[in-house]
């Protein structure tokens, strides 16, 4: 079994940490470097920088916050929001991501996958897929969550795969910042039907969310913001119920 990574996740607008409940209300949550720094310490396995910055106002501040984080940390730093193109990708790996993420722009151009994984392997392309849930299916949203596609995440999961993703980053916007879990279903939905790693994102709220979605859930990887900027658990805590149950973690 691969060992299992638990990521914190930095989302910045306009070079500060924020969060918010379902992508709305985003509040202050401090410097990317500073917390990159102390989830490093505390035991992080990467670290997800997503700049949620609405428009493409200044990318200075973002290549900034990139290169200060990136020279903060030793572990993976994977660096989204925006990313429309090789050149972007090309930006953002010399400032220091050692992966990237895409989302809007995958889904208006899926070849933008396959051309940045032709340049930089595909180890080094993340396709962020944020869903959020209609009746008894969920629907794949862009500009985050603000815009719906007629995707299905599963489907659109085993497209990027074939596109040459290297890895899922996969997000419940219903889930996001309510601290009541994962989504379940769909991290099984989609965990079981590609062959590329899966992080989970949205929800989490107690060490048990992270055991069940890395188990149960299928998921390789489990992302978390707010759990850990408000400091209402510690990676060492989720980590320390993981080895407990049998899960294999870096210590
Ligand atoms: P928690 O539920 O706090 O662990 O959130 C994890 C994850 O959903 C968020 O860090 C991140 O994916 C939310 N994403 C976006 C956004 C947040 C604000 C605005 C936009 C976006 O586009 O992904």
């Amino acid at each position: 079994m691969t060992t299992k990574r638990i990521i914190p996740c930095l989302d910045a607008k306009n070079g500060k940490v924020v969060k918010g409940i379902n992508f709305l209300g985003l509040k202050d949550k401090g410097n990317p470097a500073e917390l990159a720094q102390r989830y490093e310490e505390e035991g992080a396995d990467e670290i997800v920088f997503l700049d949620v910055t609405a428009t493409m106002e200044d990318r200075g501040a973002l290549l900034d916050s990139v290169r200060s984080t990136a020279s903060t940390i030793s572990i993976p730093l994977t660096v989204g929001g925006g990313i429309r193109s090789v050149k972007d990708a090309s930006t953002l790996f010399s400032a220091g991501a050692d992966k990237i993420s895409v989302n809007t722009a995958a889904v208006r151009n899926p070849s933008l996958v396959t051309a940045i994984a032709r340049e930089f392997g595909s180890q080094a392309v993340v396709v962020a897929i944020d869903a959020r849930r209609e009746y008894d299916r969920w629907k794949v949203y862009v500009r985050s969550g603000t815009e719906a596609t007629q995707l299905d995440p599963v489907k659109w999961a085993k497209q990027v795969e074939e596109a040459g993703a290297g890895e899922i980053l996969l997000t419940s916007i219903d889930r996001d910042g309510t601290k009541n879990g994962y989504d379940m279903d769909l991290t099984k939905a989609v965990s079981f039907n590609v062959g590329v790693p899966v992080i989970a994102s949205g929800g989490a709220g107690s060490a048990q969310h992270f055991l069940e979605v890395l188990t149960e859930g299928g998921a390789d990887a489990a992302l978390a913001a707010g759990v850990f900027h408000d400091r209402l658990l510690t990676i060492m805590e989720v980590k320390k119920l993981l080895i407990s149950k049998g899960v294999e973690v870096r210590p």
